[in-house]
């Protein structure tokens, strides 16, 4: 057993969370209390008490006669022990919020953020009472079948690029649903991906600027995993799906945090190195909309041409039919 391999990049794991890490590089499961005392440093009362502690948690440990003890089930569910271990990121997830149910994860986040949170700390619910999209909309989030994500970040980058992560996140998504499942997102211009024409996320920035200077972003993500079509309500904007639904397996939820959270940190690490153009050409190479006509409504307004790209500021390009060129920071894409 390699002690290093349990630190997963700056996260600090709890002997508990260790234990877990421990359990699961094992050959067969089992392991003595002798060896996990060694290694843990502690002595074989407290393996006993941190073994039972992590059983009242509903974690399936068995006793094996003679050997020591088993992992035989782990909770399937989005929490901190369950995450850490085998996460090794720089920054993201360096902390990791979890609760079984809060109003928004972004509202915590921002809450916590307000309070001193760390960049890179990660806030994960199993539910949302009161799950958010843009515009004051809802987000469908029933328990235990989805991903609803709030990623705190401090990025030292002036308030009008803030834009910029919201590709950030959305790329992270592309290439986390593709390395889980082997399905081909497409982006949605500014805050959607689908998979086979039917949204399968949807991201929600939000942020604490004064003019010149960010406090703190909170990348809002929420993506349907395993959600079944009976869970999907009636009147949605656009037609919805989950993983589940396009992959026809089930996805390990936990397996699928982890790569996010892994690459999103590889692109927020790339982000503040090199700045946004990796970022913009990936986002473009999953684009759907470069070259189709479309409307874009924002606000008050409309305007209907053929997409041109974005810009810098993750603004989209819209060609007139006179050839002139709008820019839109914001709005809902209908394709014609
Ligand atoms: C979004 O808004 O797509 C942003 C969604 C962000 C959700 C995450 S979950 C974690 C974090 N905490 C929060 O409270 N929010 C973030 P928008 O583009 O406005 O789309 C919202 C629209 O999508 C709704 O009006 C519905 O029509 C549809 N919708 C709602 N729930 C959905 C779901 N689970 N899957 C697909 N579509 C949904």
């Amino acid at each position: 057993m390699r002690e290093a391999s349990f630190s997963a990049g700056r996260i600090e794991l709890t002997l508990e969370q260790r234990l877990l890490g421990f359990f699961r590089e094992s050959e067969d499961g089992v392991l003595s209390g002798e060896r996990i005392g060694a290694v843990l440093n502690i002595s074989r009362t407290a393996v006993w008490k941190h073994v039972k502690r992590l059983r009242d948690k509903g974690y399936r440990i068995d006793a094996v006669p003679a050997r020591g003890y088993r992992l035989v089930a782990a909770p399937d569910a989005l929490t901190v022990d369950e995450l850490a271990p085998g996460l090794s990121t720089l920054r993201i997830g360096c902390r990791i919020v979890s609760v079984p149910e809060t109003g928004s994860t972004n509202q915590l986040a921002f809450q916590l953020a307000d309070e001193g949170a760390a960049d890179g700390t990660a806030v994960i619910a199993e539910t949302q009472t009161g799950g958010r999209g843009r515009l004051g909309r809802r987000w469908e989030s029933p328990p235990a079948v989805n991903l609803y994500c709030s990623v705190i970040i401090r990025p030292p980058i002036p308030p009008m690029h803030a834009s910029q992560l919201t590709f950030l996140s959305a790329v992270a998504v592309s290439r986390a649903i593709e390395k889980s499942t082997g399905l081909g997102p497409r982006i949605k211009w500014p805050n959607d991906v689908l998979v086979n024409d039917r949204k399968i996320a949807g991201l929600l920035n939000e942020m604490n600027a004064e003019t010149d200077t960010i406090h703190f972003v909170v990348l809002g993500i929420g993506v349907n995993i395993n959600m079944e079509r009976g869970q999907f309500p009636e009147g949605l904007r656009q037609p919805a799906t989950s993983l589940l639904l396009e992959s026809g397996k089930t996805v390990d939820r936990r397996e699928f945090t982890r790569v996010l959270l892994s690459e999103l940190d590889n692109l927020y690490d790339d982000y503040l190195r090199n700045g946004f153009a990796g970022i913009r050409d990936e986002w473009l190479a999953r684009s759907m909309l470069d070259g189709k006509r479309v409307r874009v409504s924002f606000g008050e307004g409309e305007t209907t041409g053929e997409v041109a790209g974005i810009d810098n500021d993750g603004a989209l390009l819209i060609k007139g039919s006179s050839g002139n060129i709008e820019r839109v920071l914001a709005g809902d894409v209908t394709m014609l």
